[in-house]
């Protein structure tokens, strides 16, 4: 197939997807790790119709198809679209016949993260010291090959059917893994793109089972507990959850593992985990370098976001605590983009509302100036501004 997709893609997502700032990394050597992690690599989602959702992410996210698999290049169970947006991948994987992995997946759980998959620099290290500390098993280390190299991969085991993928491909230079062809993009991609990194990827558990993954990923991937939010934080009279952040460690990669608490109300992970049928990915956080833009251009094409009232941005209370951030609040409030400061800095950040049918998987648009901050002061009125949605569902 033709290079001009992945030329005219490149040429979109040129620029430092990986400014430490931009994700709040810090200064780490990962040779140092027992479990040592390059980055994100992607994500990987079953949904019902993928080219559909492909072009969904071309016109509504501003990424970019730059690779797909399917029946014509001998996948006969799945159609698979992979897009960018700078340093983000998804991958968009949809059955092609009712038996296929995604039609069942799809059918039990509707759209959802199936696999967040991990660059390292040595798959059968990783996944043995993972086994050795006694990781899920699901698939060993293996070579996927094409013309372009090979990739090696393993696949262990993380919460409800949730994979965490292991992948080096350092012996690759192809579109996207091999098996895919580069792809021309769907749509003309924008001048700007809106999001150029992965944050974190959160997930929920069922009630009383948050400390066991967390204990997980600081077993098996040697991760730290970096935040928590335990009830007084989050569980006031509005819908309760718990939650805890895992890090490895240069933060770049970070798990936040909600679980409902008993609350006033029916808890937002409780209507997830009802919808999702079991644990699952909750929202992916994308971290760009201008929130505004990003909003602005989502918006204008059909992206919903939640809304903040008005009262969270008059309060006194939050000038106080935010002090001066790179524009006026007023241009804050008219998009409705959250704010919150620590004692590093400050970060912004808004989140759309559900993104498929069933009321689970969301996103985050998170713009970081300093701060690690999760947004600890927002969760009151973005739990408001997430109930109003529930209660219109009639889950609350
Ligand atoms: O990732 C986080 O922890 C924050 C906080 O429904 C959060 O974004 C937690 C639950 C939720 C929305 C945001
Ligand atoms: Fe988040």
């Amino acid at each position: 197939m033709v290079d001009t997709a992945s030329r005219s893609a490149d040429a979109v997502l040129e620029g430092p997807d990986d400014a430490p700032g931009l994700v709040g990394a810090v200064e780490h050597d990962i040779r140092e790790d027992a479990f040592p992690i390059k980055g994100w690599d992607h994500v990987r989602f079953f949904v019902g119709n993928a080219r559909q959702a492909a072009h969904y992410y071309s016109t509504a996210f501003g990424m970019t198809l730059v690779a797909y698999r399917g029946p014509e290049q001998g996948f006969r169970e799945h159609a698979e679209y992979a897009l960018k947006s700078g340093g983000v991948v998804f991958v968009l994987a949809g059955g092609v016949t009712a038996d296929a992995e995604a039609t069942k997946h799809v059918a039990r759980h509707g759209d959802g993260v199936v696999e967040v998959a991990l660059e390292v620099p040595d798959v059968d290290r990783n996944y043995a010291h993972a086994i050795a500390q006694g990781a899920i098993a699901v698939e060993e280390p293996h070579d996927l090959t094409d013309e372009h190299g090979t990739v090696r991969r393993a696949v262990i085991g993380t919460y409800g059917e949730t994979r965490n993928v292991l992948v080096d491909r350092s012996g690759y230079d192809g579109p996207f893994l091999p098996g895919f062809v580069a792809a021309e993009p769907m749509t003309a991609p924008p001048e700007k793109r809106y999001f150029q990194a992965i944050d974190h990827v959160v997930g929920n558990v069922e009630l009383g089972r948050m400390r066991e993954w967390v204990e997980y990923y600081e077993r098996v991937m040697g991760f730290t507990n970096i935040v928590e939010f335990v009830d007084d934080a989050i569980a006031t009279e509005y819908s309760a959850l718990m939650s805890k952040v895992v890090a490895n460690g240069t933060r770049k990669i970070k798990f936040p593992i909600n679980e409902p608490a008993a609350g006033r109300k029916k808890s937002q992970i409780d209507e997830y985990l009802e919808f999702y049928g079991g644990p699952g990915v909750q929202h992916i956080a994308l971290a760009t370098g201008d929130i505004l833009a990003a909003v602005d251009a989502m918006r204008e094409r059909g992206v919903e976001f939640l809304e903040a009232p008005d009262a969270y941005y008059e309060d006194p209370e939050l000038r106080e605590r935010i002090g001066t951030v790179r524009v006026p609040i007023e241009e804050l409030q008219r998009r409705r983009v959250l704010v919150d400061r620590d004692e590093d800095g400050y970060m912004l950040q808004i989140f759309t509302k559900p993104q498929q049918d069933r009321p689970t998987m969301f996103y985050e648009i998170i713009e970081r100036h300093g701060s690690l901050s999760f947004g600890k002061g927002n969760f009151k009125a973005l739990f408001e501004a997430l109930e109003k949605e529930q209660a219109k569902r009639g889950n609350l």
